[in-house]
């Protein structure tokens, strides 16, 4: 596939897989996150197969994401497939006693870091008529669970924002979609739980939860449709969820 793929948090998880089955499949790819030695392990890794970029920043700094985009060399500045990951919860606390420092964070990360990559890459596929952009939301945007307050709000937020984007792009033949997955292991729980790997191994105890690779399975069929087929939004649950707080453990 001759196309160019910019992926927000690709060091870790569900970004991290996806750019692995991308570059298996020879779209060039534009990796994006915090932690540099991650990146330069993985351009290590997947430059064999194709050719690969790396900008460093962090989604919240407004400045960096324009300049970082905005330079990229020519072989990778024609963006065709946006995909919008990078995010985390921070805390599962009751609303009377979360932390505002962790509703910045997940406002801040979740939300504006998403609109401010989307902004630096858009006009280009205006320009051009052409984009596909996969907004990586979460079950917790489609249902609010107890403790999930904030998090769930940041992520119906993208929920919206996925649909605004599809209704103001599609004059310009941009696709737009969201995948929205229930648990899947990465390092989403210790992020949440601030480095606590036993309270994170908790949540996907007793049952086989999706695996990143699964999700960037469905990232890639999206991708892959004929033009004329745009997947508006998919909710991907482990078989053994059936809803937020609905888990059979076994
Ligand atoms: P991981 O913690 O494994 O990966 C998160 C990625 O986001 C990392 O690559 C991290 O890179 C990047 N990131 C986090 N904060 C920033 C920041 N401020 N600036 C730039 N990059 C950042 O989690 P997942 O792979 O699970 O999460 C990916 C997406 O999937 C998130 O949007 C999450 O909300 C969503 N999701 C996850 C689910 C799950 O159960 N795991 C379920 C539903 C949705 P670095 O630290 O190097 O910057
Ligand atoms: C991640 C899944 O259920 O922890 O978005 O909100 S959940």
């Amino acid at each position: 596939m001759n196309k160019t793929a910019l992926i927000t948090g690709a060091t870790s998880g569900i970004g991290k897989a996806t750019a692995e089955l991308f570059a298996e499949n020879g779209i060039r790819l534009v990796l994006c996150g915090r932690r540099q030695d991650r990146l330069n392990d993985l351009k290590t890794d997947l430059e064999v197969k194709t050719k690969v970029h790396l900008l460093n920043f962090d989604v919240r700094n407004r400045e960096d994401v324009f300049e970082r985009i905005n330079s990229l060399p020519d072989d990778f500045s024609k963006i065709d497939i946006l995909i919008n990951n990078a995010g985390n919860a921070h805390g599962l606390d009751p609303i009377e006693s979360g932390s505002l420092d962790d509703w910045d964070a997940m406002m801040d990360i979740n939300v504006k870091g998403l609109l401010y990559v989307s902004k630096a890459v858009i006009p280009q596929m205006v320009k051009r008529k052409s984009g596909h952009i996969i907004n990586i939301g979460s079950i917790a945007g489609k249902e609010v669970y107890p403790k999930g307050n904030v998090y769930c709000a940041s992520k119906y937020a993208v929920d919206a924002i996925n649909q605004g984007m599809r209704i103001d792009l599609n004059q310009y033949g941009i696709r737009v979609g969201a995948v929205n997955p229930g648990a899947v292991e990465t390092e989403f729980s210790n992020v949440r739980f601030k480095g606590d790997d036993e309270r994170a191994d908790m949540v996907y105890n007793g049952f086989e939860p999706l695996h990143p690779e699964d999700i960037a399975d469905i990232i890639h069929f999206v991708v892959t449709r004929p033009y004329h087929v745009n997947i508006a939004d998919l909710l991907v649950m482990p078989t053994a969820q059936a809803s937020g707080t609905i888990v059979n453990k076994r």
